[in-house]
C-alpha cells in the first residue's frame, strides 16, 4: 500500500504504536511537556518496530464527551509536526473530523483512521481530496453510549455489509479501493460475546478484498474476559493480536509495540522456517 512516498508491504503483518494525547493521557497535562512525552513514547514504539504511530486527540472510550475542532487540532497537530520533524515515519491521525484531516495531513500524517468510517459532514470528500490511505471503522453507535445495549440479529454479516456500504460511498466519492483499510471496531457498540465471534470469524473479512486493521490492545475484551485491570493485560492483548494475524489482519493497532512484534517474529519462524 502507497503511503505518500513509502511503500509499505501488507503481505507481512505490521505494527501500528498508539500514541494517545488525550489530557488523560499525561500526567503533567502541559502542552510543553507534552510534546516531550510523545516524543520519547513515540521513539520508544519506533526502536521497538512499530511500522507506524496513530495519534488521537479524541478520547474514544465508552461513554467519552465529544470534542471539537479546535481542542483537538490543539492537541494533535504540535505532536504530528514534532513526530514527523524528529523521525520522518508514517503517521496515522485518528479523526473524524475534515478540518482535523486536512490539517494533520498537511503536517505530516499519511494515513486517516476513521472511527466512524469517513460517515461525519465533509468527511468523504477531504478524503477524496486527500487522496491518502483511510482506514474504516465499524461502530454501532457513538462512544457515549455505544455499550448501552448493543444489539445484531447476525454481527458478521452486519459488519460486512457496513463496510459494503462504506466501500460504495467512497468510490463514489472518488476514493478508490486501493487506498481502503477495514476495521470491524473491536469493542466499539459490541458486547463480549460479539467481540469474540467477531475475532472468531476474521479471516471472512477477506473477501471484501481491503487490508484489515485490528485494535483489540488493552480493551475491555480482554480486561472483562481475564477479569484483570487495564495494566495487566498485556498477555491478552498479545495474544489476541497475534490471533488476528493468523487470520489474515495485516496492521495491528498496540500500545505494546515490542511484546507484540515478539509474538509475530515467533509465529513467522514457524510459519516459514529459519535460516540455519
Ligand atoms: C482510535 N481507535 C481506538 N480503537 C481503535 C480500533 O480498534 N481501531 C481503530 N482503527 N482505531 C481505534
Amino acid at each position: 500500500m502507497k503511503f505518500r512516498s513509502h511503500d509499505l508491504d501488507l503481505s507481512e503483518p505490521k505494527i501500528m504504536g498508539i500514541l494517545n494525547v488525550t489530557p488523560d493521557s499525561f500526567s503533567d497535562g502541559g502542552q510543553f511537556h507534552s510534546i516531550g512525552h510523545a516524543l520519547r513514547q513515540a521513539e520508544t514504539m519506533l526502536q521497538s518496530g512499530a511500522d507506524m504511530i496513530d495519534i488521537g486527540g479524541e478520547s474514544t472510550r465508552p461513554g467519552a464527551d465529544f470534542v471539537s475542532a479546535d481542542e483537538e487540532l490543539s492537541r494533535v497537530i504540535p505532536i504530528i509536526e514534532a513526530v514527523h520533524r524528529e523521525f520522518q515515519c508514517l503517521i496515522s491521525i485518528d479523526t473524524s473530523k475534515p478540518q482535523v484531516m486536512h490539517e494533520s495531513i498537511a503536517a505530516g500524517a499519511c494515513l486517516i483512521n476513521d472511527v466512524r468510517a469517513l460517515q461525519e459532514e465533509g468527511a468523504l470528500e477531504a478524503a477524496a481530496k486527500l487522496n491518502v490511505p483511510v482506514c474504516l471503522m465499524h461502530m454501532q453507535g457513538q462512544p457515549k453510549t455505544m455499550q448501552d445495549a448493543p444489539t445484531y440479529q447476525d454481527i458478521q454479516s452486519e459488519v460486512i455489509a457496513f463496510f459494503e456500504e462504506r466501500i460504495s460511498a467512497c468510490f463514489k466519492a472518488g476514493i478508490p479501493n486501493s487506498n481502503l483499510i477495514l476495521d470491524p471496531g473491536f469493542g466499539f457498540g459490541k458486547t463480549l460475546s460479539h467481540n469474540y465471534e467477531l475475532l472468531r470469524k476474521l479471516s471472512n473479512f477477506s473477501r471484501l478484498k481491503c487490508p484489515i486493521l485490528v485494535g483489540l490492545s488493552r480493551k475491555s475484551m480482554i480486561g472483562s474476559l481475564l477479569q484483570v485491570d487495564v495494566n495487566e493485560r498485556l498477555i491478552g492483548s498479545v495474544a489476541g493480536a497475534l490471533l488476528a494475524a493468523q487470520q489474515g489482519a495485516q496492521i495491528l493497532r498496540v500500545h505494546d509495540v515490542k511484546e507484540t512484534k515478539q509474538a509475530l517474529a515467533v509465529w513467522r519462524a514457524t510459519k516459514y522456517g529459519v535460516d540455519q
